[in-house]
C-alpha cells in the first residue's frame, strides 16, 4: 500500500500535496468558533472555560478545580514507575545542557569617539506552555517546552492541559512538569486555554508569549491570539523524510517511517532512495511491522494517505527534492551523511546515520524536538532558548560622536519634514561645541 514513484514530476507534485495536507476547507469554518470561543474568554474569563470545559471536554469543574493541587502534583509520583521517573529525568538533564550551550548573551562594543552600541538580552516575564490531552499528552512535550523556558530564567512559567476522564491530567506530564521546574498547572484545554493565556482570566495570569502544540483548534487559536502574545509557531502534524542508499538497512527505516506515522493519521513519512531494491523491501517491511501494531488503523491511514517513497538516480537529486519538501525531521541513512548533509539547506533536525533514529531526537538527545512543520523549515527553526527571550538595542554616543553626525541627522530630519527631530540635536549644539573633558 506504500507507493513507489520514479517519475520527477509526479515526485514534486505528491511531495507538494502532502506538504499542503492541512489547509482543508474546513478550517475557515473552525475559525469562526475559535473566535467566538477567544471573545468568550476574554469577556468572561473564569465562567467561559468551566463552560468550555463541560461542552467540549465534558468535565464540570468547579472554580477552584482550575488550578492542580499541590496535593495532586505530589500523588502523579507514586503513579508513575520508577524508570519512568528516571528516565524523565535523564531527558530534561540532556536536553538542558543542550539548551544551555550557546544561549545568546548581551553584548556590547565600544568604538570609537565613545560610541558605544550593543544588544541587550532579556527573558519575557511569563510563559504559557499548552500541553495536549488524550492521545498525545506527551512529558516529552513538556519537557521540550519548559526547560528552554527555565534555561531562559523566565520568572514566570505556567502550563495548560485538558482534564481527561474523571478531571484527570496524565500523571507522567505533571512529573514531567515539576522535573522541569514549573508548578503552577491549569486543568483547561483547546482554544479556551489558549484564550486564557493570552488575556488572562481570574485565576490563569496572561503571559507574553505561548508555546506549545495543539490540535487545530489550539493552532487556530494561538494563530488568532499573535500580536496580543507571541507565540513559538503553528505546529502541523509531523513529518519524516528519509534518503537512503543501498547501504540503509529496511527494516530500521520501515521502523522509522512507522514512528513518524503513529502519531497522527495526517503524520507523513516519506523515502528518497537511490535503490530500486531497497525500495521495495521497504514496502514489505512496513507491512509485517503494521501486522500487530497496537495503533495500526490510525498508522495504515498516515502510510496510505501520506506514506510515499520516491526512487531517484543520485543523492544529489534526493537532496534537491528534500530541500523543496523542507520536511521537519530528516534522516540521512547512506554511506557519507556528513558529506550528505552540504547539500541540505531546509531541515528542522538532521538525523545522520542508521544508530540516529529520530525517536533519540524525539526524547533525550538534547536538541529540541518542537521543529518547524509543513515546509516552514525554510525559513523557521526549532523552539529554543530564543523563544523566551528578546534583545534590545543598545545605543550610547558622547558628544564627539554627536557632534561628528549631527549635520546628517540634521539633513536627514529636514529631508523627511521632522522639525523637531532636527531640533533635537540643534538644541545640543552648546554640549556638543564644548564637550565636557
Ligand atoms: N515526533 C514528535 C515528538 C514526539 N515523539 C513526542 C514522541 N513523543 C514531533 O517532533
Ligand atoms: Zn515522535
Amino acid at each position: 500500500m506504500l507507493r513507489i514513484i520514479t517519475q520527477w514530476s509526479e515526485a514534486t507534485s505528491e511531495l507538494r500535496r502532502i506538504c499542503d495536507r492541512t489547509h482543508d476547507d474546513q478550517v475557515v469554518h473552525k475559525e469562526a468558533t475559535v473566535r467566538e470561543v477567544l471573545q468568550a474568554v476574554k469577556r468572561q474569563g473564569d465562567r467561559a472555560l468551566l463552560a468550555y470545559t463541560l461542552e467540549f471536554d465534558q468535565q464540570e469543574l468547579a472554580p477552584e478545580e482550575l488550578k492542580v493541587s499541590p496535593l495532586e502534583l505530589e500523588a502523579a509520583y507514586s503513579q508513575v514507575s520508577g524508570e519512568l521517573i528516571d528516565a524523565i529525568r535523564l531527558a530534561r538533564k540532556q536536553i538542558e545542557a543542550f539548551h544551555r550551550q550557546r544561549v545568546p548573551k548581551s553584548w556590547v562594543h565600544f568604538g570609537d569617539d565613545d560610541v558605544v552600541l550593543g544588544k541587550r538580552y532579556t527573558p519575557v516575564d511569563r510563559a504559557g506552555l499548552y500541553v495536549p490531552g488524550g492521545k498525545a499528552s506527551y512529558p516529552s512535550t513538556v519537557l521540550m517546552n519548559a526547560v528552554p523556558a527555565i534555561v531562559a530564567q523566565v520568572p514566570k512559567i505556567v502550563m495548560v492541559t485538558p482534564p481527561g476522564k474523571d478531571k484527570a491530567i496524565n500523571p507522567a506530564v505533571l512529573v514531567a512538569a515539576q522535573e522541569a521546574g514549573v508548578t503552577d498547572i491549569y486543568r483547561v484545554g483547546g482554544a479556551q486555554a489558549v484564550g486564557a493565556l493570552a488575556y488572562g482570566t481570574e485565576t490563569i495570569p496572561k503571559v507574553d508569549v505561548i508555546t506549545g502544540p495543539g490540535n487545530i483548534y489550539v493552532t487556530l487559536a494561538k494563530k488568532l491570539v499573535y500580536g496580543t502574545v507571541g507565540i513559538d509557531s503553528l505546529a502541523g502534524p509531523s513529518e519524516v523524510l528519509i534518503i537512503a542508499d543501498h547501504t540503509a538497512n529496511p527494516t530500521h527505516v520501515a521502523a522509522d517511517m512507522l514512528a513518524q506515522a503513529e502519531h497522527d493519521a495526517m503524520a507523513a513519512s516519506i523515502l528518497i532512495t537511490t535503490d530500486a531494491i531497497l525500495a521495495r523491501k521497504v514496502v514489505d517491511e512496513v507491512e509485517q511491522q503494521l501486522v500487530d501494531h497496537p495503533r495500526r488503523t490510525l498508522t495504515e491511514k498516515a502510510i496510505a494517505h501520506y506514506g510515499l517513497i520516491i526512487v531517484v538516480e543520485t543523492l544529489e537529486a534526493a537532496a534537491e527534492l528534500s530541500n523543496e519538501f523542507a520536511p521537519e525531521h530528516l534522516e540521512l541513512e547512506v554511506a557519507d551523511p556528513w558529506e550528505l548533509m552540504q547539500n541540505i539547506r531546509h531541515a528542522g533536525a538532521i538525523f545522520l546515520g542508521d544508530s540516529t533514529p529520530e525517536a533519540v531526537g524525539d526524547y533525550l538527545a538534547g536538541p529540541n524536538h518542537t521543529l518547524p512543520t509543513s515546509g516552514s523549515a525554510r525559513y523557521a527553526s526549532p523552539l529554543g532558548v530564543e523563544t523566551f527571550l528578546k534583545h534590545s538595542s543598545v545605543i550610547q554616543y558622547s558628544p564627539i560622536a554627536l557632534q561628528k553626525v549631527a549635520s546628517a541627522v540634521d539633513i536627514l530630519a529636514t529631508a523627511e519634514g521632522l522639525h523637531s527631530h532636527a531640533n533635537s540635536i540643534r538644541v545640543r549644539k552648546d554640549s556638543l561645541l564644548n564637550p565636557e573633558p
